[in-house]
């Protein structure tokens, strides 16, 4: 993380070696330059008649001499640019480095000949990062009879700027909304580019890519200060982007475009650490009809049917009632009575008035009811013949009431929601065991229907 919040100096130092003797030196522009903004830098030498037809080799030499914490690198373009035949800037300059960066105590070298009636050597430095101190140096040797020599070196300050940096974290939707939530995690190995991009923002050249980690996220540092645009590739598998920049809260949103999963133009400045760029995926599930068994859990009713019967099935019938009305929750697939194993699909409600005891089912959307089964009476549950004597059961094949819609996963017209039942003459309290096989969309495993 680079951050650190400080801006640093980078001072350009040129030396300048010029002949004495037949080349004047040197007129000089030194120039504190605005950040982002280039500095060129004339060093300019009077042609001596007497060497016209002399030649002049130049070795131009940048190096960084970084001071501060850290090794940080400078970026600079260097060009030469070879004087016209009256010794001003006018010829075709020599682009030697462009976008150069230079480490620490590194040095670099460009061999540059042209003619006596020189010159414009020219440092273009663009911007630095991070560096203290760097240095350009100019030697000049004139390359005539005699030879001459000449050297110097000139401090040039440069504002330079920290790193910025981007990211940062690619998640998995599960529940589509657009938004990063606990229980939602990130997706490893997703593959992230980083766009350079023209003044209008458009995608010039990918100039940095990289994998998210372990955890979904992922980071560029090292940056320049500037435009950039993040691309998001789609994982193999059914995986599609999620609702771009939902909610107002853009630490927590997605900011890859659904179709395309490049964003919008990110502008850092410089020593910015914009960690918002982030993309939401999911996993289209495909969704199966399941059928499974479900029980009406009357509250403080509720009396597992194991207490009477020889058997370890789980479900319950609830009572004593007395004339009332009664809703409960209709349990799914609550394996050894335990609430918690089941999913609540719907409400059992029971009227009992004036003798009259009507029970309605009712699934919730999503959930269509098979069958059901119901016993309604004062005994806890009904009861079969085993040899002589009768016992209680709770198979709800055997129970009294009920119904089967014959459930037709592609014929909709068979998904009932709704089961009602009415009879009259109870007396006194009753029970009520109210089982049905139960229909619901899941996501799909083996062995189900599609
Ligand atoms: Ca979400
Ligand atoms: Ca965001
Ligand atoms: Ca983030």
């Amino acid at each position: 993380m680079v951050g650190r919040g400080k801006w640093r100096r980078l001072v350009i130092v040129l030396a300048v070696m010029v002949l004495t003797l037949g080349v004047a030196v040197p007129a000089m522009s030194q120039v504190t330059p605005v950040v982002g903004n280039s500095v060129d830098v004339f060093l300019s030498v009077t042609p001596n008649t007497q060497y016209r037809d002399g030649s002049v080799a130049y070795t131009v030499a940048a190096f960084n001499a970084g001071f501060v914490e850290g090794a940080s690198p400078a970026w600079i373009d260097v060009t030469f640019t070879p004087p016209g035949p009256d010794g001003t800037a006018s010829g075709t300059p020599v682009v030697l480095a462009t976008g150069l960066r230079i480490e620490v105590n590194q040095v670099i070298t460009w061999n540059v000949t042209t003619n006596p009636e020189l010159l414009v050597p020219l440092a273009h430095i663009e911007e630095g990062v991070g560096v203290a101190l760097a240095k350009v140096d100019y030697y000049a040797r004139y390359d005539a009879t005699p030879a001459y020599y000449a050297s110097g070196t000139k401090n040039i300050p440069v504002t330079v700027l920290e790193y910025a940096e981007l990211g940062d974290f690619v998640w998995n939707d599960l529940d589509q909304d657009g938004i990063q939530e606990a229980g939602e995690p990130g997706i490893e190995g997703v593959t992230v580019n980083l766009w350079s991009v023209d003044e209008l923002c458009a995608p010039v050249a990918i100039i940095d890519t990289m994998l998210t980690d372990a955890n979904g996220y992922f980071l560029f540092d090292s940056l320049k200060a500037g435009d950039y645009k993040v691309q998001f590739v789609l994982p193999d598998g059914d995986w599609f982007f999620t609702m771009q920049y939902a909610g107002t809260d853009d630490t927590i949103d997605s900011n890859a475009n659904p179709a395309t999963g490049i964003t919008d133009c990110v502008t850092l400045a410089a020593g910015a650490s914009d960690l918002t760029i982030d993309a939401g995926m999911y996993q289209m599930q495909e969704l199966c009809w399941a059928d499974e068994t479900a029980w009406a859990y009357g509250d403080d009713y509720a009396k597992p049917n194991w207490d009477y019967v020889n058997n370890r099935f789980w479900g319950w019938t609830n009572g004593p009632l007395s004339e009332g009305s009664y809703e409960w929750d209709l349990y799914a697939g609550a394996g050894a009575n335990i609430l918690s194993n089941g999913t609540v699909i719907g409400k059992v409600y029971v009227d009992y008035e004036d003798g009259c005891v009507t029970v309605t089912y009712e699934v919730d959307e999503g959930y269509a009811i098979g069958e059901a089964h119901l016993w309604v009476g004062n005994d806890v549950l009904p009861k079969v013949k085993r040899g002589r004597t009768s016992v209680y059961t709770n198979a709800p094949g055997q129970f009294p009431y009920g119904d089967s819609y014959g459930f037709d996963p592609v014929d909709s017209s068979t998904w009932e929601s709704t089961w009602t039942w009415t009879q009259c003459g109870f007396k006194g309290d009753i029970y009520v065991a109210a089982h049905a096989v139960v229909w619901g969309q899941v996501e799909c495993t083996d062995n189900m229907i599609e």
